[in-house]
């Protein structure tokens, strides 16, 4: 493989940004990583990591040790930019692209002749073009001849980012053909997948429509779940009967979908195309509608005993993250104690301490709970026992507990 560029300044240092800087540290390239957050650059700078990935605490400091991973508040001149800012949307679900302006603004002055700018955040049809290659050509740049903008949307998994960071497939789409050949030629350095290249909209679109198409067929998942409440039928068993059949496929229920991007992402497509978008957005609505379905169901079961212990397992998510944003878990727990619903008791053992919650370990709220509603599929939880919980009323919202 050809190393072409040398320095690489990655602006956002989150769970897509921090493993991209320090893939590349330890790939050779001499990196700068840009975060507004003290915090965040001084927990680098010392080596450590402020997000949990499984591995990439080694990674982080492998890459800083070498010297080759630094971090700031302010960019400096490299060769590559990427931009791994937040894109979450507004009251309305309308999209807030402030993060990629901020950061585009932060980089122009330092965008030098033959730099490389890409926006690997996730951002509805548009963006490449109409906020990060209009700000670098209203800051005097010829963009798409002296330096070269792409969308390149990153696709790793929470869980498995390391490994799918250099394994995934990548879709590159330049502003024009000259940018997707520098983008593709930097990607090609570090990328073990296929590097597959199309135009910046095209390639906006293909991330917003792999997270729709999850979120769609989740929500078919979770719309069996409420059928299947209301027949009796274990919903579980019925997907694993039905995926027998050669073409059939189906996801798993859970108490609500959560993240950073399945969760938001779909609205991206929903915000330029109300109208065309009907089953995206209705998808959207029935995953959004599943915590209030699970809340009620404890509210039924709390309603037997005259002060229930309502024993939470997870927030996160997802299984084995600490990630909480848009959490379905979290957003249940709170409306519960919210409620008064019960006494609460939360287990998370991704996480060893939560501002709103005492967190305990989770033999102990199992211990103590009347009803014991399961939110996340972390691995810990899945040596429970229906049989060891026969006393409790189990509310099992990920089917983990046989
Ligand atoms: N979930 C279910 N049932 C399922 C699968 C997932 O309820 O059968 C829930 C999860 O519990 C979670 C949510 O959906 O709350 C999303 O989890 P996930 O594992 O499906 O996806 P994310 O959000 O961690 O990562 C997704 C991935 N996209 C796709 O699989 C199409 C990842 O590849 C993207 O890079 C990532 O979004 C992103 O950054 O956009």
């Amino acid at each position: 493989m050809q190393k072409l560029e040398k320095k690489v300044c990655v602006v956002g240092l989150g769970y897509i940004g921090l493993p991209t800087a320090s893939l590349l540290g330890t790939k050779g390239y001499e990196v700068f990583g840009v975060d507004t957050s003290r915090h965040v650059v001084d927990t680098i700078n010392q080596g450590k990591i402020h997000i949990v990935e499984p591995d990439l605490d080694i990674l982080v400091k492998s890459a800083v040790q070498s010297g080759n991973l630094k971090a700031g508040l302010e960019p400096v001149a490299a060769d590559v930019y990427i931009l791994a800012v937040p894109t979450p949307f507004k009251d309305g679900h309308i999209p807030d692209l402030s993060y990629v302006e901020a950061a585009t603004k932060m980089i122009a002055p330092f965008v030098e002749s033959g730099n490389i700018i890409i926006l690997e955040s996730t951002s509805p049809v548009g963006t490449t073009e109409e906020v990060v290659a209009k700000i670098l050509q209203e800051s005097g740049h010829d963009v798409g001849k002296d330096v070269f903008v792409a969308h390149c949307p990153e696709r790793v998994l929470p869980g498995r980012i390391l490994t799918e960071l250099v394994e995934n497939d990548r879709i590159v789409g330049g502003i024009n053909p000259l940018s997707t050949e520098k983008a593709v030629e930097f990607y090609q350095t570090f990328v073990r997948g296929e590097v597959l290249t199309t135009d910046a909209r095209t390639a906006e679109l293909s991330k917003l429509t792999e997270n729709s198409f999850r979120d769609v067929n989740i929500a078919f998942a979770n719309e069996l779940s409420l059928i299947c409440d209301k027949e009796s039928i274990n919903v579980w068993e019925l997907i694993k009967l039905a995926n027998r059949h050669p073409r059939v496929n189906i996801l798993q229920p859970g108490p609500g979908v959560g993240g950073h991007c399945i969760a938001v992402d779909p609205w991206f497509v929903v915000a330029r195309a109300p109208e065309e978008a009907q089953l995206i957005k209705k998808a959207r609505e029935v995953n959004d509608a599943k915590p209030q379905w699970v809340i009620n169901k404890v509210k039924t079961s709390a309603d037997k005993f005259k002060h229930p212990v309502i024993g939470c397992l997870g927030l996160a998510f997802k299984a084995d993250v600490d990630d909480l944003r848009e959490s379905p878990a979290l957003d249940i727990v709170k409306q519960i104690q919210a409620e008064n619903i019960g006494k609460v008791l939360v287990a998370e053992p991704n996480l060893s301490s939560h501002k709103d919650f005492d967190l305990l370990p989770f033999r102990d709220v199992i211990e103590k709970s009347d009803i014991l509603l399961l939110l996340v599929d972390h691995k810990p939880f899945k040596s429970l026992k229906a049989a060891d919980l026969k006393e409790k009323i189990l509310i099992d919202t990920r089917g983990i507990i046989i």
